[in-house]
């Protein structure tokens, strides 16, 4: 590689001046009332606010100022003091088709949106419309139509208690179709990991964070998507524990932090240099990557067993408690270093001095995000850390663990309270005996067999709990003219987006109250409820005003559609439910009593009440009631081949973006500023492709099925990435992700590893 030293990464560590200056920013930009400084505050802690941004969880002891960068940011954003008002469809420029040449983030910019709205097609406009108007008409159409025809979509915003009666609803209403955001990230991690260990979840508390010896991160990005997992981080570091990290491009959160909520590490700048070891792993690599520790580890267990040292693998563990050791220990022998090196695109080296690290600590937790999840063979890059893992007895035991780390602040929660569409999730006989409601036996559609049957146009109808769907899927330009080819459109939504500029033959934005707002209800000022990535619950109550007097809770969004869509049944009690939602946990409670014991009484515990988790216990709810060693056939999670001119393409995020919400144009980590249309490249990579650094590009999908698939306009940007790895931002590279890339088990798009080819744009015609 050539000598990257002056390419655009590390501009800094993480954390420090930068975040303020990141937050300062956002609150210039937004016009964000002073009041919104008083929001952060109050931020994850008990009787505050859970924050909006990611899953990561709330500590018991928090600390004064317990958010981050990120944290605030999102904060700042959802309370600005800028409206869309209806006055906004008035202006000249702003119809519906104009309004789709607008980038994200000047279409979120508009500000809150203050009415229901309803699309006229003749004046190509959304124009206010009451609530009554909009929710009977939104009744009227959905109930003539085919159950399964109706999908009925969650991004990971809203509470367990608007969740819940969501997915009642749906099946109310007779289907199973409830996909979520999650099939488009962990749900490799709800099938893949539910198979080797039995647990959909991740198995680690926050205990354990203070106990491990060392973090193996896999493909997550803490600096940027869950900064306050640096604090526990730098601890780690403090006590003397070992970090090792395997990514393909630095990124800085995992280089180095420094703590902005320490006035001392502040002035005088100390930073905590995070990674140990930093593994530049290829796209797709981890595979052969874990192989090669695993196979040190055996190694190391033989070598200890002829000197008669202590054996390096726990036996014990192993004997009782899992399944396939035999066979994947053979394998891990017999895979050549050649053909690990090869796949990993790391030398045998530095991936047996990572193994010491794994080897020498008591305590190990293997963390992991997209960079695993989000690939062909992605279910078998999870099975493989669990193995790792298996192999030192590192899960269920304190300090140690399987730690995913989740995305939307309720994602892992919303999927706890039935919002799934595999039946087998759901506790059929109890909805029946609460509600006398049949759950529809057929499984519903994920988001992949969702957009398939829309652009089959057997999708008729579509309800959108938060999100912005259409710009998160893959395959973005066959979705567009899709949704827009549905009779009825509903989106509920705190901000404009590109989703709703392809309104149905009916269409309605329905705008509703953020979770930072004071909701109140008949029966007086509502809390609601979240669930972190360590499973726990933590009760929310928003305390801001409104950002329109005309805005409702989502809660009450989903009860007025229930009425408006469904007959009446005395068992239905949605109007009850709505003005007090303590009423939708003891259901909840009743449903899932074993997760939600004394829901109602728990749900301010500093912290949050933990939920469980059998894994945690070393009780394996698998088909053989064990831990499963999975032995991998392919070495690379890609379900393609490499060949001349073909790069693997990862989609990732800034620092400046909470998925398709853009904050600003600027990934201070990266040091790539001012703009998002960029391509990262090897500088060995662009010289031989005989391209130039900082000459315009496209990119063309290299699969031949017959779609053309390709993104102009980008810069192309020389990059310490490791050689035949490129790398673009989401969600402007969605238009070359192919719908048919995912993971083969639970149908997760392949958002890190795309084949694309890369070309002069325009290509230049060479005179004869
Ligand atoms: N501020 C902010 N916070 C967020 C979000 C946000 O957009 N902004 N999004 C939220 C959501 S919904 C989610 S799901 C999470 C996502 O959080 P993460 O799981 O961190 O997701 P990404 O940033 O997409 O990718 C993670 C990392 O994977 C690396 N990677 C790519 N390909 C590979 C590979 O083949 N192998 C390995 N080992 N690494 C690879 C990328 O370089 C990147 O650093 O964050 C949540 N939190
Ligand atoms: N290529 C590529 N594609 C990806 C990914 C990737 O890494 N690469 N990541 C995938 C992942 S992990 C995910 S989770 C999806 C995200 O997909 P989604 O969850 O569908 O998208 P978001 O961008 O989170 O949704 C943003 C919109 O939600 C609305 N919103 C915000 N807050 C609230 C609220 O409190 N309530 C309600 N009702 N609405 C609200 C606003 O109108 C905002 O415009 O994208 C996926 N797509
Ligand atoms: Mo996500």
């Amino acid at each position: 590689m050539a000598d990257s030293e002056d390419l655009p990464h590390s501009p800094g560590p993480a954390g420090g001046w930068g975040s303020m200056k990141g937050i300062a920013e956002i609150f210039g930009e937004t016009w964000s009332t002073p009041g919104s400084l008083a929001s952060l505050r109050k931020l994850n802690k008990p009787k505050g606010v859970m924050c909006v941004s990611c899953a990561w969880p709330k500590p018991a002891n928090y600390s004064a100022f317990e958010f981050c960068e990120n944290g605030a940011k999102a904060t700042l954003w959802e309370s600005t003091s800028q409206r869309c008002t209806p006055a906004f469809w008035d202006d000249d420029g702003h119809t519906v088709t104009a309004l789709r040449e607008w980038r994200d983030h000047d279409l979120e910019m508009a500000g809150r949106l203050t009415h229901p709205l309803r699309f006229n097609p003749a004046t190509d406009r959304y124009e206010a419309v009451g609530w009554d108007e909009a929710l009977a008409d939104i009744g009227a159409k959905l109930k003539p139509m085919e159950p399964d025809s109706v999908v009925f979509y969650a991004s990971g915003h809203a509470g367990l208690e608007a969740s819940y009666l969501y997915a009642l609803l749906a099946r109310a209403f007779g289907t199973n179709n409830l996909p979520q955001s999650s099939n488009m990230c962990h749900e490799t991690t709800s099938v893949g990991l539910t198979k080797v260990i039995g647990s959909p979840v991740g198995t680690v508390v926050w205990d354990d964070l203070e106990q491990a010896d060392a973090f193996f991160f896999f493909g997550q990005n803490p600096g940027t998507n869950s900064p306050r997992f640096l604090h526990p981080l730098k601890a780690c570091k403090d006590r003397g524990g070992k970090i090792v990290t395997f990514n393909p491009v630095i990124e800085q959160g995992l280089v180095s932090f420094i703590d902005p909520q320490s006035p001392t590490a502040m002035l005088t700048g100390k930073e905590t240099k995070i990674s140990d070891h930093y593994l530049q792993v290829k796209a797709g690599g981890d595979i052969a990557a874990i192989l090669g520790l695993c196979k040190c580890v055996v190694e190391a267990d033989d070598a200890a067993k002829a000197a008669g040292k202590a054996e390096v693998i726990d036996h014990l563990f192993i004997q009782q408690h899992t399944t396939g050791y035999d066979t994947f220990i053979a394998r891990c022998r017999a895979v050549p270093w050649a053909e690990i090196e090869q796949e990993s695109g790391l030398a045998e080296e530095a991936l047996r001095e990572a193994a010491q690290v794994y080897i020498a600590a008591e305590r190990v937790i293997g963390v992991y995000g997209m960079g695993l999840t989000q690939h062909i063979h992605g279910a078998t890059n999870i099975a493989m850390l669990v193995n790792l893992l298996l192999l030192r007895g590192n899960i269920g035991r304190a300090g140690a663990g399987c730690c995913p780390v989740r995305g939307h602040s309720n994602v892992q929660g919303q999927r706890t309270v039935g919002i799934a569409e595999k039946v087998h999730l759901i506790p059929v006989d109890r909805i029946k005996a609460l509600f006398d409601v049949d759950t529809p036996k057929q499984d519903g559609m994920a988001i992949v067999d969702a957009v398939e049957a829309l652009i089959a146009g057997k999708v008729r109808a579509f309800v959108s709990l938060g999100g912005n769907l259409l710009r998160a899927v893959p395959d973005q330009k066959l979705m567009e003219a899709a949704w827009a080819a549905q009779d009825l459109t509903v989106m509920i939504s705190t901000k404009l987006n590109r989703s709703h500029l392809f309104p149905g033959r009916t269409a309605y934005i329905l705008p509703c109250l953020s979770r930072m707002e004071e909701d109140v209800q008949a029966g007086g000022v509502q809390a609601i409820t979240t669930e972190d990535s360590f499973s726990m619950i933590n009760g929310s109550i928003g305390h801001r005003k409104p950002a329109s007097e005309h805005l409702r809770s989502e809660l009450a969004i989903v009860t007025g559609i229930a009425k408006a869509a469904l007959p009446p049944s005395d068992k239905l009690k949605w109007d009850e439910w709505t003005g007090d939602y303590a009423l939708v946990r003891d259901l909840v409670e009743q449903t899932y009593p074993k997760d939600f014991r004394d829901y109602n009484a728990r749900m301010f515990e500093p912290g949050g009440f933990y939920r469980g988790n059998a894994a945690h216990e070393r009780v394996w709810k698998t088909d053989s009631g064990r831990a499963v060693f999975t032995t991998p056939g392919e070495l690379n999670s890609l379900g393609f081949t490499d060949a001349p001119g073909r790069f693997r393409l990862i989609t990732m995020r800034s620092n400046d973006q909470f998925n398709t919400t853009i904050y600003g144009y600027s990934d201070r980590f990266r040091g790539i500023e001012g703009t998002r249309d960029v391509l990262l490249m090897n500088p060995d990579d662009i010289a031989e492709a005989g391209l130039v650094d900082g000459q315009q590009v496209r990119m063309v999908t290299d699969v031949d099925d017959g779609t053309d698939r390709r993104l102009g306009g980008l810069k192309l940007t020389a990059y310490k990435l490791p050689r035949g790895t490129v790398a673009g931002y989401y969600p402007e590279c969605n238009v070359l992700v192919p719908l048919s890339y995912h993971d083969e088990l639970s149908k997760t798009p392949a958002s890190k590893s795309i084949p694309v080819r890369i070309e002069a744009d325009p290509v230049e015609v060479v005179a004869a």
